[in-house]
């Protein structure tokens, strides 16, 4: 072959390249926009797993809690992607990976917007998360002996996260909120087993090697340290980076009813917002609720309290409640639930969307 010609192939397979990485590019972006565009308007209300299941139903099309107690579905949909790295079929929940899909290519069709969590188990001892009598985290991050194993799991997220796809083809946009609660001793890759060094090379790991190995440029990512921390410095400690995380968010549940929860909030999600904005990245309350909710007023007088102040509320994208499972816990109210007329005055509130809400204001 003539060199003009390899040469003329070379460079329109490259365009080509370029193409296809910014039209994705824009995708992500396109999701950070429209997100910054409402920030000072609404708060998204977001619910983990609502179009699988919920308090005694599940996998009926079309139901969902909170479209049942509040008219209208959510505008942000959480789900759980633990056990996909060790190719189970469902995940550690029982949700089946392929319904997972469908349902979150619905949610974006609808005009929503999906967040993964996930939950791994360890390449270590095969245990869940929750488990913490072995180190992993050093094992697995680039120079460590599972670190081959750790990228095949990674494969395997790539694998789901490449087959969320519109009817025409394109990579819907979606966020990823990978190693969250950190600040906590609870999960494997938390303070307990994992230093601050080892876990930003972790999550800088993940993040390059979803994006940049595997194609994954219509993600936008997460970083949620749990609830505890005093100031900015503290909040940053495992931060992996500007040039890796999108939003800044927090976990934070409710734990019982002695203590000013809504009062501890505010001071939380004022660093996080006040840190989000310095850094111009968005700021999200990325998990929360009281488990069970054993107070029928907490929307609207815990939550909603906490969320109240034009400080908060007109700098908070999104806040996502905890899962409705009829045998293990729930987070949202339901019908005949004490809290389901409260549930709903919270909803309605003209700053809180769901996703009629949201889909009429957003560009
Ligand atoms: C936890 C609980 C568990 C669940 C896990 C992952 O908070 O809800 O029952 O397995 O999240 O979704």
């Amino acid at each position: 072959m003539r060199i003009e010609i390899k040469l003329l192939l070379l460079i329109t397979a490259m365009w080509a390249g370029c193409k296809a990485d910014k039209t994705e590019q824009t995708q992500a972006k396109r999701l950070i926009e429209t997100l910054k565009s409402v920030q000072a308007k609404g708060t998204l209300f977001g619910h983990q797993d609502d179009l699988a299941y919920g308090m005694k139903w599940s996998y009926v099309d079309g139901e969902s809690d909170v479209k049942r107690v509040a008219g209208d579905y959510p505008a942000l949909f959480g789900w759980e992607l633990g056990g996909l790295e060790r190719g189970d079929l469902k995940n550690l929940d029982d949700v089946p990976f392929d319904v997972m899909r469908h349902l979150a290519i619905k949610a974006d069709k609808m005009g929503g917007i999906n967040t993964f969590s996930w939950h791994p188990y360890s390449l270590v001892n095969g245990e869940n998360s929750w488990n913490t009598d072995t180190t992993t985290v050093k094992y697995i991050i680039p120079g460590g002996t599972l670190h081959e194993q750790f990228k095949v799991q990674l494969d395997q997220l790539a694998n789901f996260f490449l087959q969320l796809k519109t009817s025409d083809g394109k990579l819907i946009p979606f966020i990823f909120r990978p190693w969250h609660e950190m600040s906590g001793g609870w999960f494997w890759w938390g303070t307990k087993l994992t230093s601050p060094e080892e876990y930003k090379t972790l999550f800088r790991f993940t993040i390059d090697y979803l994006v940049h190995e595997k194609g994954l440029t219509n993600m936008v990512t997460c970083y949620s340290p749990n609830s505890g921390f005093q100031s900015e410095q503290e909040y940053l400690t495992w931060y992996p980076g500007n040039d890796i995380i999108d939003i800044m968010g927090v976990d934070d549940y409710q734990q019982t009813n002695t203590v000013d929860w809504p009062g501890q909030l505010r001071q939380t999600l004022d660093i996080v917002i006040k840190t989000a904005n310095k850094n111009q990245k968005l700021a999200a309350f990325s998990e929360t609720g009281y488990e069970n909710i054993p107070d029928s007023l907490w929307f609207t007088d815990q939550l909603g309290k906490a969320i109240e102040p034009d400080s908060i509320a007109q700098n908070l994208s999104y806040v996502m409640v905890w899962r409705n499972d009829s045998k293990v816990h729930h987070f949202f109210a339901y019908d005949g639930h004490p809290s389901e007329a409260n549930a709903k005055s919270f909803l309605n509130q003209p700053n809180i969307w769901l996703l009629n809400d949201f889909n009429k204001n957003k560009k």
